[in-house]
């Protein structure tokens, strides 16, 4: 029982969220110690979205609107942390969702589909074939989604799929808290933010942007931009820390 007058409420409730899907079998094991991983990273960019990462969220959502096949991939953290959230941005940008998985078994399919269900999202499903080049399980997808996707949007990655993806000619948005990932630095555009903050804002984007906005986030993509603004944000918070 988590007091909700604790300082760090809301990071123990989502902690206690993922150790429960962790023993459901949802989250994997290893999913526990990328949530740490993230959450350092978080302090350091002060959890809250820096002025970068809303414009990699709003040039995310451009991208998401103008591609012709946009997937989602979504992983066990994702599933436990955001499940309603990928629901609400499906639904503002037309996406198909489909479960990727590092640590595959058809158990977690199903049970993170299933999840992914009840919170109203439209799964991408059917039979996957092992169509990526890469010797691990994340290469299992399904031919009409992630493999024929022109934009993945690929919260919570583990590396070289991501590489992956961008050498097959796709353009791929990570969400990653930290810029210094293999992952953050191949995707063509990476969100440097928590992924439950990063969600709701790409799909408030999806609703009102213009054309005219679209366009120009478009045609002005820098990821080493935003990934040298999200550091030079965290160095200059650690050189501050104790004033
Ligand atoms: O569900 P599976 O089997 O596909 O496995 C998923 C995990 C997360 C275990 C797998 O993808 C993995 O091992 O990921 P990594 O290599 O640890 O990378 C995860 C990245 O996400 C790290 O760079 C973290 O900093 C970052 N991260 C963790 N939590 C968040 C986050 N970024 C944004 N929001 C978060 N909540």
């Amino acid at each position: 029982m988590i007091p909700a007058d604790h300082p760090r409420y809301r990071s123990l409730l989502t902690r206690e969220r993922l150790a429960e899907c962790a023993k459901k079998g949802i989250v994997a094991w290893e999913g526990l110690t990328a949530h740490g991983r993230g959450e350092a990273f978080d302090y350091l960019i002060g959890e809250r979205t820096t002025e970068s990462a809303l414009l990699a969220e709003r040039t995310a959502a451009a991208m998401l609107l103008t591609a012709r096949h946009p997937v989602i991939s979504v992983n066990g953290n994702t599933a436990a942390l955001a499940a309603g959230r990928i629901a609400a941005l499906q639904k503002a940008c037309g996406a198909c969702v489909e479960v990727n998985l590092f640590h595959r078994t058809e158990a977690r399919i199903g049970m993170i589909e299933n999840l992914l269900i009840d919170a109203g999202v439209d799964i991408f499903s059917g039979e996957a074939e092992r169509l990526l080049p890469l010797s691990h399980d994340r290469a299992w997808c399904r031919r009409g989604g992630i493999f024929s996707a022109d934009v993945v949007l690929v919260p919570l990655e583990d590396g070289d799929r991501c590489a992956a993806l961008v050498d097959m000619g796709k353009t791929v948005i990570a969400i990653d808290l930290n810029p210094l990932s293999r992952t953050a630095r191949s995707a063509t555009l990476t969100i440097v933010d928590e992924l439950t903050r990063a969600l709701p804002r790409i799909t408030e984007a999806c609703r009102e942007i213009s054309d005219t906005e679209k366009e120009r986030l478009i045609h002005s993509v820098n990821n080493h931009y935003l990934l040298s603004e999200a550091i030079r944000e965290m160095t200059a918070r650690l050189s501050h820390a104790l004033d």
